[in-house]
Protein backbone atom coordinates (compact mmCIF):
# COMPACT_ATOMS: atom_id res chain seq x y z
CA UNK A 1 0.00 0.00 0.00
CA UNK A 2 0.71 3.40 0.24
CA UNK A 3 3.56 4.77 -2.65
CA UNK A 4 1.11 8.19 -2.46
CA UNK A 5 2.05 9.71 0.48
CA UNK A 6 -0.64 7.88 2.14
CA UNK A 7 0.13 6.64 5.46
CA UNK A 8 0.61 3.28 6.05
CA UNK A 9 -2.46 1.74 7.92
CA UNK A 10 -2.44 -0.80 10.53
CA UNK A 11 -5.75 -1.66 12.03
CA UNK A 12 -3.85 -3.80 14.48
CA UNK A 13 -2.43 -1.52 16.64
CA UNK A 14 -5.91 0.06 17.72
CA UNK A 15 -8.35 -1.29 20.15
CA UNK A 16 -12.07 -1.44 19.52
CA UNK A 17 -13.92 -3.62 21.65
CA UNK A 18 -15.69 -1.13 22.78
CA UNK A 19 -17.17 0.60 19.67
CA UNK A 20 -20.35 -0.16 17.19
CA UNK A 21 -19.11 0.26 13.74
CA UNK A 22 -21.56 -0.05 10.90
CA UNK A 23 -20.58 -0.64 7.11
CA UNK A 24 -23.02 0.55 4.41
CA UNK A 25 -22.25 -0.88 0.68
CA UNK A 26 -24.24 0.20 -2.43
CA UNK A 27 -25.18 -2.62 -4.63
CA UNK A 28 -23.11 -1.75 -8.08
CA UNK A 29 -19.91 -3.22 -9.27
CA UNK A 30 -19.99 -6.58 -7.52
CA UNK A 31 -16.13 -7.79 -8.24
CA UNK A 32 -14.83 -4.17 -7.01
CA UNK A 33 -17.39 -4.07 -3.88
CA UNK A 34 -16.81 -7.54 -2.73
CA UNK A 35 -13.15 -6.43 -2.62
CA UNK A 36 -14.02 -3.49 -0.54
CA UNK A 37 -16.22 -5.26 1.97
CA UNK A 38 -13.46 -7.96 1.98
CA UNK A 39 -11.20 -4.95 3.35
CA UNK A 40 -13.59 -3.74 5.37
CA UNK A 41 -14.25 -6.64 7.68
CA UNK A 42 -10.67 -7.22 7.62
CA UNK A 43 -10.05 -3.77 9.07
CA UNK A 44 -12.28 -4.04 11.31
CA UNK A 45 -11.17 -7.61 12.32
CA UNK A 46 -7.60 -6.45 12.77
CA UNK A 47 -9.02 -3.78 14.85
CA UNK A 48 -10.63 -5.93 17.39
CA UNK A 49 -14.05 -3.74 16.89
CA UNK A 50 -16.42 -5.35 19.05
CA UNK A 51 -20.04 -4.88 17.22
CA UNK A 52 -19.87 -4.83 13.25
CA UNK A 53 -23.59 -3.87 11.67
CA UNK A 54 -23.37 -4.15 7.51
CA UNK A 55 -26.01 -2.79 5.60
CA UNK A 56 -26.71 -2.70 1.54
CA UNK A 57 -28.16 -0.20 -0.43
CA UNK A 58 -28.73 0.13 -3.95
CA UNK A 59 -26.30 2.91 -4.64
CA UNK A 60 -23.82 5.07 -3.80
CA UNK A 61 -26.66 8.10 -3.89
CA UNK A 62 -28.19 6.23 -1.23
CA UNK A 63 -25.33 6.19 1.40
CA UNK A 64 -25.68 9.59 2.98
CA UNK A 65 -29.38 8.81 4.23
CA UNK A 66 -28.44 5.27 5.13
CA UNK A 67 -25.05 6.52 7.20
CA UNK A 68 -27.42 8.91 8.65
CA UNK A 69 -29.70 6.54 10.28
CA UNK A 70 -26.70 4.21 11.21
CA UNK A 71 -25.05 7.08 12.53
CA UNK A 72 -27.72 7.05 15.51
CA UNK A 73 -26.59 3.85 17.11
CA UNK A 74 -22.94 3.51 15.62
CA UNK A 75 -19.97 4.96 16.86
CA UNK A 76 -18.68 4.78 13.51
CA UNK A 77 -19.72 4.45 9.88
CA UNK A 78 -17.98 3.39 6.46
CA UNK A 79 -19.54 3.89 3.56
CA UNK A 80 -18.71 1.80 0.44
CA UNK A 81 -19.29 2.70 -2.93
CA UNK A 82 -18.26 2.20 -6.69
CA UNK A 83 -19.06 4.57 -9.15
CA UNK A 84 -17.91 4.57 -12.56
CA UNK A 85 -17.76 7.14 -15.13
CA UNK A 86 -20.46 6.47 -18.05
CA UNK A 87 -20.99 8.62 -20.94
CA UNK A 88 -23.67 10.96 -19.43
CA UNK A 89 -23.08 13.89 -16.38
CA UNK A 90 -25.34 11.40 -14.24
CA UNK A 91 -21.58 10.14 -12.66
CA UNK A 92 -21.08 13.98 -11.50
CA UNK A 93 -24.00 14.31 -9.66
CA UNK A 94 -23.88 10.26 -8.04
CA UNK A 95 -20.40 11.66 -6.83
CA UNK A 96 -21.17 14.32 -6.04
CA UNK A 97 -24.06 13.65 -3.81
CA UNK A 98 -22.47 10.47 -2.08
CA UNK A 99 -19.28 13.11 -1.06
CA UNK A 100 -21.44 15.92 -0.03
CA UNK A 101 -23.64 13.50 1.97
CA UNK A 102 -21.55 11.41 3.18
CA UNK A 103 -19.39 14.72 4.75
CA UNK A 104 -22.77 16.59 6.18
CA UNK A 105 -23.69 13.47 7.51
CA UNK A 106 -20.05 13.02 9.71
CA UNK A 107 -20.32 16.93 10.89
CA UNK A 108 -23.77 16.72 11.77
CA UNK A 109 -23.72 13.54 13.92
CA UNK A 110 -20.25 14.52 15.30
CA UNK A 111 -19.75 10.39 14.04
CA UNK A 112 -16.60 9.36 11.89
CA UNK A 113 -17.95 8.49 8.41
CA UNK A 114 -14.97 6.45 6.75
CA UNK A 115 -14.91 7.31 2.79
CA UNK A 116 -14.86 4.30 1.19
CA UNK A 117 -16.22 5.46 -2.55
CA UNK A 118 -14.36 4.55 -5.50
CA UNK A 119 -15.05 7.71 -7.93
CA UNK A 120 -13.36 6.18 -11.45
CA UNK A 121 -13.04 6.62 -15.09
CA UNK A 122 -12.45 2.74 -15.69
CA UNK A 123 -13.48 0.07 -14.42
CA UNK A 124 -9.62 -0.96 -14.35
CA UNK A 125 -9.10 1.50 -11.35
CA UNK A 126 -11.70 0.29 -9.30
CA UNK A 127 -10.16 -3.06 -9.35
CA UNK A 128 -6.51 -1.44 -8.86
CA UNK A 129 -7.50 -0.18 -5.51
CA UNK A 130 -10.35 -2.84 -4.11
CA UNK A 131 -7.85 -5.22 -2.22
CA UNK A 132 -8.02 -7.95 -4.64
CA UNK A 133 -4.93 -9.95 -5.70
CA UNK A 134 -2.91 -7.91 -8.23
CA UNK A 135 -4.48 -4.91 -6.35
CA UNK A 136 -1.91 -1.79 -5.45
CA UNK A 137 -4.21 -0.16 -3.06
CA UNK A 138 -7.14 -1.68 -0.51
CA UNK A 139 -9.39 1.31 0.04
CA UNK A 140 -12.25 -0.72 1.75
CA UNK A 141 -9.72 -1.47 5.02
CA UNK A 142 -8.31 2.11 4.45
CA UNK A 143 -11.51 3.74 5.01
CA UNK A 144 -12.55 1.32 8.28
CA UNK A 145 -8.96 1.82 9.63
CA UNK A 146 -10.27 5.45 9.35
CA UNK A 147 -13.54 5.39 10.74
CA UNK A 148 -12.89 3.15 13.98
CA UNK A 149 -8.72 5.49 14.14
CA UNK A 150 -11.05 8.52 14.15
CA UNK A 151 -14.03 7.17 16.51
CA UNK A 152 -10.88 6.13 19.36
CA UNK A 153 -9.81 9.72 19.20
CA UNK A 154 -12.56 11.72 19.47
C1 LIG B 1 -27.83 5.21 -11.76
C2 LIG B 1 -26.47 4.85 -11.35
C3 LIG B 1 -25.41 4.82 -12.29
C4 LIG B 1 -25.63 5.17 -13.74
N1 LIG B 1 -24.18 4.43 -11.96
C5 LIG B 1 -23.92 4.09 -10.66
C6 LIG B 1 -22.62 3.70 -10.27
O1 LIG B 1 -21.66 3.59 -11.06
N2 LIG B 1 -22.42 3.39 -8.95
C7 LIG B 1 -23.42 3.47 -8.01
O2 LIG B 1 -23.15 3.21 -6.82
N3 LIG B 1 -24.67 3.84 -8.37
C8 LIG B 1 -24.94 4.13 -9.65
N4 LIG B 1 -26.21 4.49 -10.03
C9 LIG B 1 -27.31 4.38 -9.04
C10 LIG B 1 -27.52 5.62 -8.14
O3 LIG B 1 -26.50 5.69 -7.14
C11 LIG B 1 -28.90 5.50 -7.43
O4 LIG B 1 -28.97 4.25 -6.76
C12 LIG B 1 -30.04 5.61 -8.41
O5 LIG B 1 -29.97 6.81 -9.14
C13 LIG B 1 -31.40 5.54 -7.67
O6 LIG B 1 -31.52 6.60 -6.73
Amino acid sequence: MSGHGAPVTNAGELDGEELTVAVVAASWHDRIMDGLLDGTRRALQDARVGNVIEARVPGSFELPVAARRLAETADAVVALGVVIRGGTPHFDYVCSAATTGLTEVSVVTGKPVGFGVLTCDTEEQGLDRAGLEGSSEDKGYEAAEAAVRTALTL
